[in-house]
């Protein structure tokens, strides 16, 4: 390992696909637009990376959401806070809002409350983590 890829494991907290949506921009009410992406935390950073069904190219890359491409998306998480959404927030289960530092609201959601767990925990830790620096 380079020192360099050393440090990216030591950040790697989480990846797997999730369901998320954008509802808030920076004050500004949205449009729900559900979509699902792999998505990465690391470093204090999420990134959604590009929804692999909306892709028109045929790289394997792009079918394969364990080789991942282009990230579509980042979220400092740095002053962010997570909560368990409320009922009145989506007809589906499952499902966390994470509020950031900007004023802006995203919506993260996936079927298994195993795997949503694990994506509670992770993200909150993450943003624990940033606050003691
Ligand atoms: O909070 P809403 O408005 O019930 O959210 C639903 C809509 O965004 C809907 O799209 P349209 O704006 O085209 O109707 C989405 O398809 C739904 O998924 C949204 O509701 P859920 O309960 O899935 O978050």
């Amino acid at each position: 390992f380079s020192a360099q890829q050393e440090e990216q494991w030591k950040t790697l907290d989480k990846a797997g696909v999730l369901h998320r949506t954008k509802t808030i921009d920076k004050g500004k009410r949205l449009r729900k637009n559900w979509s699902s992406s792999w998505t990465v935390l690391e470093g204090g950073i999420l990134t959604f990376f590009k929804d692999s069904k909306h892709s028109s190219s045929s790289s394997s890359s792009v079918k394969h959401p364990s080789m991942p491409s282009t990230p579509e998306h980042t979220v400092d998480l740095r002053g962010a806070a997570l909560a368990w959404a409320a009922k009145d927030k989506s007809s589906r289960k499952n499902v966390l809002e994470l509020k950031t530092r900007d004023g802006s609201k995203y919506l993260i959601q996936h079927d298994s409350e195993m795997i949503i767990n694990t994506w509670h925990n992770a993200i909150a830790d993450s943003i624990s983590r940033l606050v003691r620096g």
